[in-house]
């Protein structure tokens, strides 16, 4: 495997980060996970305006354009021979001094690895997910704002550390105030009907490109889309549910907390969106070659 690390395509084993980078020291840096479909790379630009947003939100500046970052994204893919994959994009703050000033780091390191995607098992999707709510609450927009796609995910891992110790593979964290923000690596919507509830990102929700497409596709297939706050009465509630994200893509979610969503299947809206979905993908993005 070719690995991008900083303009040059290296071997895998080469490819090796210092001990005194602060990606490592202090999980400071951003990432993006993207898609590519059937030989395309799927919603490109809004995963790198997405990255260039968290950097500037911590202060750092990616040592390359927008363009120059797409073009290495599809020569990495390409150098590789993906063509259905998964994308993990890193850029850390780079090498400094074991001091936490991010300043003494004199460039940002940039990482593109493509690989082979590692996606829930099928058996999921059809069965559609468990999962439960926990007690690690998302971080606040005060302190790490959750927008921000950061390296430090520990408040994700401890949450994801809670629903695998409860037998699930997916939990719901709450914000401080008890309002639903997202999953772990996922985003949520409930179905009310024809309507597609999704928590707003001040809840504590990343603003995620899978979430986006959904609120896109939806309106234009007669379903209306609104950002609102919910808690874990509109999930009990809710006639559906499922989660969204760039490697869960769009799956159901048929209990929570042990509580039934709706009949407990793999709902009607669920299946039509994710059928959508997939369409989608498989026919927009940017051309690997
Ligand atoms: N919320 C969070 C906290 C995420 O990390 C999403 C929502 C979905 O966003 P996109 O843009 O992908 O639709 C993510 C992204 C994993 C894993 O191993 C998941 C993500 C990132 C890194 C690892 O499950 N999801």
């Amino acid at each position: 495997m070719k690995i991008y690390m900083n303009g040059k395509l290296v071997d895998e084993q080469k490819a090796v980060v210092s001990v005194f980078d602060h990606g490592l020291l202090y999980g400071d840096g951003v990432f993006e996970g993207i898609r590519a479909y059937g030989g395309r790379v799927f919603m490109l630009e809004e995963h790198i305006d997405r990255l260039y947003r968290s950097a500037k939100a911590i202060a750092m500046d990616i040592p390359m354009s927008k363009a120059e970052m797409a073009r290495a994204v599809v020569k990495t893919c390409a150098a590789n021979r993906i063509k259905d994959g998964y994308i993990r994009l890193v850029v850390t703050r780079g090498v400094g001094t074991l001091g936490l000033n991010p300043f003494t780091c004199k460039e940002p390191q940039v990482i593109i690895i493509a690989a082979a995607i590692q996606l829930y098992p099928k058996k999921l999707y059809e069965t559609g997910m468990s999962i439960v709510t926990v007690g690690t609450t998302r971080n606040q927009a005060e302190a790490v704002n959750p927008r921000i796609k950061s390296l430090n995910y520990l408040n994700n891992v401890l949450a994801k550390i809670e629903a695998i110790n409860a037998g699930v593979m997916e939990c719901i964290m709450l914000n401080s105030q008890g309002y639903i923000a997202e999953a772990s690596g996922d985003n949520v919507f409930i179905v009310r009907g024809k309507t597609l509830v999704t928590p707003p990102s001040w809840c504590g929700a990343l603003e995620g490109i899978t979430r986006a497409v959904v609120m896109q596709l939806a309106p234009r297939h007669g379903l209306e889309v609104r950002e609102d706050v919910l808690t874990r009465y509109d999930l009990y509630t809710a006639d559906e549910m499922f989660l969204t994200g760039t490697a869960a893509e769009i799956i159901s979610v048929v209990d929570v907390d042990r509580r039934k969503i709706g009949d407990g299947k793999p709902g009607r809206v669920t299946r039509e969106l994710a059928r959508l979905f997939h369409a989608f993908a498989q026919s927009s993005g940017t051309p690997i070659r």
